[in-house]
């Protein structure tokens, strides 16, 4: 009790210390007309908030009808009218800032009651179901500690959907609340209309918000809104920012709203996708006492009865032809990490090399046979993938060797049980050995590697020979990390007689300096050289890059691929590998390491050896 009676006390002194800076302050404007009964403090039936409630009192009568005119400001970013327009654009309620924002008007609101330490600015859009606010508030002292939900800090949406400036609040008029914990209240209306996300800035919070409309908007609509956040300190509530109404009572009465004309809507705009509804009305459904009811089971069964009908609706999505150019990046579901019931075999196989003292060295390689692999029976042939470890690493890194069972291995043993690809030879070598060098490891890859490689298991190549290595090039591909992805590019340079396919995966081509060419262009002019002077078509070579947008090889990568790009008669830029031979395939979000590329291969190797 004693608590409680400071705290009114403490809350007494801050209203009297605000109404004498009402007073001494010339920066308010009170319309005219506005009497004792408007200017009383927001409280609400459902909390019982004090006499003397944190919104101070304003200066009653005298302020002349000219001062009306502050919300019309230059910089408010309202219309001549005063009037905030809002543009046609459907954001993501997510807390992040899309770019559909760009396209609406910064408001910044004007009326400032009590000794407020928070700033603020507004923008919203509309689109066939809903208004939308994006609120940025600029606040150091963050605090949800009041009881009352108005005292939090916390952004508040007044809507008059008819525009009727009635004094009391009509069937069609809203006023919710959301804090910067995204917690959200209602004082009028149905707060399931009401969907938002908040995120803390370093300096304040950012509040996206969703308000569902009954009435279907158009072009030209005006309704009545305001938009207001309440600047909370420990469990006081400094003040409140509004964009129209100087005395801080819109809660109590629709004719202090001001306005919103809906714009921008051509006929070729659409809403985006609205699950809003939908989760808030599953949310609401945890809050319902279960054991009251005798039959709360088909709750339950809904959910997920509904669930995997939305799944194989979303399953059901068909690319558009410009999408289907792009190369999308599904994450790898987790049941391929696991150990399959039919397991291939890995090999290891002994080979010297020729390094660059005149002598040889002894190396080792890794081969992956799948599971049913059979040495005698030589009418089954397989395709082969080289694949090439990073910088640091060795021959060991990918899969291991016999006996193990890596992450890789796995992925490979189970896309081949489900029958997601065809059964395929996998080979790891290292450039690391020999001549020991990324550019000259082609070399010692025809020589040594494939003969030895192709001639011990059932392949395509008829024999060791360089002509039979040739003739089963559609058969052959050859993929990398890092500095196996610069690998890549050369033996895409100086192999591409005995290799269809090429997966760069999170590295740049060096052959003209790198990492990272001063002249991208040139690098892709080279490499299209390659392929022109060797007589290839576009169908002929497959060229199967990725990274991730967080990958330290992004931004070397990003400027060859777009130069190659550009060489559209050689490098066919699409997904859809009936139309082009090339794709550049990035993951949000992916980083330089190899939990992400087992996921790009897993992502890519259903591409090999269709065309
Ligand atoms: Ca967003
Ligand atoms: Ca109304
Ligand atoms: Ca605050």
């Amino acid at each position: 009790m004693k608590k409680k009676i400071s705290k009114w006390l403490k809350c007494f002194m801050t209203v009297l210390a605000l109404i004498s800076l009402v007073f001494t302050s010339s920066c308010f404007s009170v319309p005219a007309g506005a009497d004792s009964a408007d200017t009383e403090t927001e409280h609400k039936t459902a909390t019982p908030a004090p006499t003397s409630a944190p919104t101070p009192a304003l200066s009653p009568t005298s302020a002349p009808e000219s001062q009306k005119s502050q919300s019309h400001d230059e910089n408010s970013g309202l219309d001549s009218e005063g009037r905030i327009v809002a543009n046609f654009g459907s954001p993501v309620i997510d807390g992040e800032i899309d770019e559909i924002w760009e396209k609406a008007q910064t408001i910044v609101p004007k009326h400032i009651i009590g000794n407020v330490e928070a700033s603020a600015t507004f923008k919203m859009l509309w689109d066939d179901y809903a208004l939308y606010t994006l609120a940025i508030v600029k606040d150091k002292n963050l605090s949800v500690q009041s009881d009352y939900p108005y005292m939090q800090d916390s952004f508040e949406i007044f809507l008059d959907e008819n525009n009727d400036k009635t004094r009391e609040y009509g069937a069609d008029d809203l006023h919710f609340r959301v804090n910067y914990e995204n917690s959200r209240s209602a004082d009028n209306g149905n707060i399931e209309r009401f969907y938002t996300a908040a995120k803390r800035l370093d300096d304040g919070y950012i509040i996206e918000s969703r308000v569902a409309l009954k009435t279907k908007p158009s072009n030209g609509k005006v309704m009545g809104i305001e938009l207001q956040i309440n600047d909370g300190k420990g469990t006081e509530r400094l003040g409140t920012i509004n964009v129209f109404d100087p005395t801080g009572t819109a809660w109590n009465d629709t004719s202090r709203f001001g306005e919103i004309v809906l714009t921008g809507r051509t006929e070729n705009d659409k809403s985006g996708l609205n699950p809003y509804d939908l989760i808030n009305l599953i949310l609401s459904t945890q809050k319902i006492d279960l054991t009251r009811y005798k039959n709360a089971d088909i709750l339950q069964k809904y959910f997920d009865e509904q669930y995997i009908a939305l799944k194989e609706v979303i399953s059901k999505l068909e690319l558009t032809e410009e999408a289907a150019n792009e190369k999308e990046f599904k994450s790898m579901p987790d049941e391929y990490k696991m150990l399959s019931e039919k397991q291939g075999t890995i090999e290891r196989l002994q080979y010297n090399a020729s390094n660059l003292n005149n002598g040889t060295d002894v190396k080792y390689l890794n081969v992956y046979l799948p599971y049913g692999y059979n040495p005698s029976d030589k009418t089954k042939k397989y395709n082969v993938l080289y694949l090439m470890h990073g910088g640091g690493e060795d021959e060991n890194l990918l899969f291991g060797g016999p006996g193990e069972n890596r992450e890789l291995k796995r992925i490979l043993d189970n896309m081949i049980a489900r029958g997601e690809i065809e059964p395929l030879i996998v080979v790891t070598p290292t450039f690391y050995g020999g001549k020991n060098d990324t550019q000259l490891f082609p070399e010692e890859l025809v020589d040594c590697i494939i003969p030895l490689v192709e001639t011990k298991y059932n392949t395509y190549a008829a024999s060791g020979s360089k002509e039979d290595l040739k003739a089963s090039r559609a058969h052959r591909a050859f993929g990398g990390f890092s500095m196996g992805s610069v690998t890549t590019w050369y033996t895409y340079i100086y192999c591409l007689d005995y290799f269809k396919y090429f997966i760069p995966l999170s590295g740049d081509c060096w052959v003209l300096g790198g990492p990272g060419s001063s002249d991208p262009k040139a690098v892709a002019e080279y490499l299209a050289k390659v392929a022109k002077d060797a007589g290839y078509t576009p169908r002929d070579y497959f060229i199967f890059a990725a990274t991730g947008d967080l990958d330290i090889a992004y931004p070397n990568m990003k400027p060859q691929i777009d130069a190659m790009k550009e060489l559209s008669d050689t490098f066919i830029y699409s997904a859809n590998l009936e139309k082009g031979n090339f794709y550049f395939m990035v993951c949000e979000g992916g980083t330089h390491a190899w939990n992400w590329v087992n996921q790009y291969i897993y992502n890519i190797l259903p591409d090999l050896f269709k065309n």
